[in-house]
């Protein structure tokens, strides 16, 4: 069958299933490709307005698809978000869900329902490839010479190649399903929170002979002449350069899509760009006036672009669900003087939005957010509100697989929303997190924006000028229609509306 034939099917299938609407027996089963940048801002990429820097890449994805003004993912920080992405459940009702440390043992327990388990059941190949940070092992945490289980393997991924936390994070080895590979016997791995010996070089004791110097944080074990958080010795074979990750990722997406091209697949392409540190690949380094973290951009931009030609090439595009996001807003200092500051210029990293990074403010979680579908979904703006905790429900309708009630709690069904059908609404209100201290939350309903401070949460990382996210007051409340970028407490003005969302928030959060 030709491909303009195979289209006018598809076309007409889908016709034919908005006709009848759901639920008709009719499962849908296109590839899904879930593409996370991580710390990527709302105002990172041109088609959100960047003007600084250009992200074609990511511009055709929008141009050829939705481009939600209120696409958001669910925290501030990474654990959190990528734990209630793929579980549909918020991070907070779970146990240890903030920022994972290198000798996290895994936070979703084997056999949690998640988008990889709901789309293997049907029928789906499934892998994450790049940053996991939501831990590996047993209560002890990761034996990183022996099995790395539980992982992704136990929680519905056929497969995994990863990173395994963050990289400002030691170590630096991947980890390819229950193993770091290359490991030599005759070299352990050990990895802890202490100096191993003292004369163990740390980014403070050998500070002169960093290739990026350290801001905050980040001055234990040095790797690639870069200092980071945590301690780690042996493993030397297994150990990757920063800036070949990106290369890596796309070459195990591309090897995955292949092998899995004639069947329905899911991928978690789970990039590392633009976290700290931002270490791109020579070939786009001084791409940009923005220094490393805009050079990062292009580098995420770069990878987008490698695997969207991989899936025209296999004449996949039609068949293939594409959601692009991020796991939390942006900060320019996260511990590395890498000019992100000095050289930012007219950038503004989070768009119009106030704060970034661990901040409940608009900025830290209203982020990018795209879906694409040739010839299902038309081309155009949305702005409907979805999430990214929101996968899950609309996934498991999308290919008709039951949920049980004690899976995915906050997951909704945003299938029409994310596919742009006519008149399909996104969620009517969204519950935003910090990093894991129950205590910090946003609650946006409609455009009413609620924020609740449990105690200061203040921090000294540079997310965008000026600093969000201190304590102010207990409550503050914001009409995002009239003031996008919270600027205006109103709480005095609208006492009744605050004390509806008050009530709704700890209903939500006490559930
Ligand atoms: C913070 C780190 C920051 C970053 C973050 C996790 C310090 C001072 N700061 O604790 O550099 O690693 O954790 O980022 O260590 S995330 O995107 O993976 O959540
Ligand atoms: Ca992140």
């Amino acid at each position: 069958m030709t491909t303009s034939a195979r289209h006018s099917l598809r076309v007409f299938a889908a016709t034919l299933a908005l006709l009848c609407l759901a639920p008709t027996g009719y499962a849908e089963t296109p590839n899904v490709i879930v593409i996370m940048a991580d710390d990527l801002g709302y105002g990172d990429v041109s088609c959100y307005g960047a003007t600084e820097l250009s992200t074609p890449n990511i511009d055709q994805l929008a141009a050829e698809g939705l481009r939600f003004t209120s696409g958001y993912c669910s925290a501030s920080t990474c654990t959190p978000t990528r734990y209630s992405m793929l579980t549909g459940t918020y991070a907070f009702r779970g146990q240890r869900t903030g920022i994972a440390p290198p000798n996290a043992p895994a936070i979703i327990q084997p056999g949690t329902e998640t988008v990889a388990s709901i789309l293997q059941g049907a029928g789906y190949a499934t892998a994450v490839i790049g940053k996991w940070h939501l831990g590996l092992g047993g209560p002890s945490g990761p034996d990183w010479n022996g099995e790395l289980k539980p992982g992704p393997l136990e929680i519905g991924f056929d497969t995994c190649f990863l990173l395994p936390t963050t990289n400002d994070r030691v170590p630096q080895v991947y980890v390819h399903d229950h193993h770091v590979p290359n490991l030599d016997p005759a070299d352990p791995l050990w990895v802890g929170n202490k100096k191993p010996s003292p004369d163990h070089p740390t980014g403070i004791t050998h500070r002169d002979t960093l290739k990026m110097d350290w801001s905050h944080g980040h001055n234990s074990t040095i790797h690639n002449g870069i200092s980071r958080i945590g301690f780690y010795t042996g493993g030397h074979a297994a150990r990757f350069r920063d800036e070949d990750l990106a290369d890596k990722w796309v070459e195990k997406s591309t090897e995955f899509i292949e092998q899995h091209q004639d069947e329905p697949f899911f991928l978690f392409f789970s990039s590392h760009d633009i976290h700290v540190p931002r270490i791109p690949h020579e070939r786009f380094q001084g791409k940009t006036s923005l220094g490393f973290r805009g050079d990062a951009i292009v580098e995420l931009d770069w990878c987008v672009g490698e695997l969207m030609n991989t899936l025209d090439r296999l004449k996949l595009a039609e068949n293939t669900l594409v959601v692009f996001c991020s796991d939390n807003g942006p900060v320019l200092d996260d511990g590395y003087k890498d000019g992100a500051i000095e050289k930012n210029g007219q950038h503004r990293a989070a768009g119009p939005y106030s704060g970034g990074k661990y901040s409940v403010y608009e900025g830290g979680t209203r982020t990018p957010f795209i879906t694409r579908w040739k010839g299902r979904i038309a081309p155009g703006i949305s702005d409907e509100m979805v999430c990214t905790i929101d996968l899950a429900a609309s996934l498991a309708a999308l290919t008709e697989q039951p949920l049980p009630d004690d899976a995915c709690l906050d997951s909704f069904n945003v299938l029409g929303a994310l596919l742009g059908e006519p008149d399909a609404e996104g969620r009517d209100h969204l519950v935003q997190q910090d990093n894991g201290s129950r205590g910090t939350f946003g609650l946006r309903s409609g455009s009413w924006k609620l924020h609740h401070y449990k105690r200061k949460s203040a921090r000294n990382v540079v997310v965008e000028q000026p600093l969000a996210n201190s304590k102010v007051s207990e409550y503050l409340l914001f009409d995002l229609e009239k003031d996008p970028a919270e600027k205006n407490n109103v709480i005095k003005q609208h006492p009744q509306i605050a004390a509806s969302l008050k009530q709704q928030l700890s209903k939500i959060i006490d559930d």
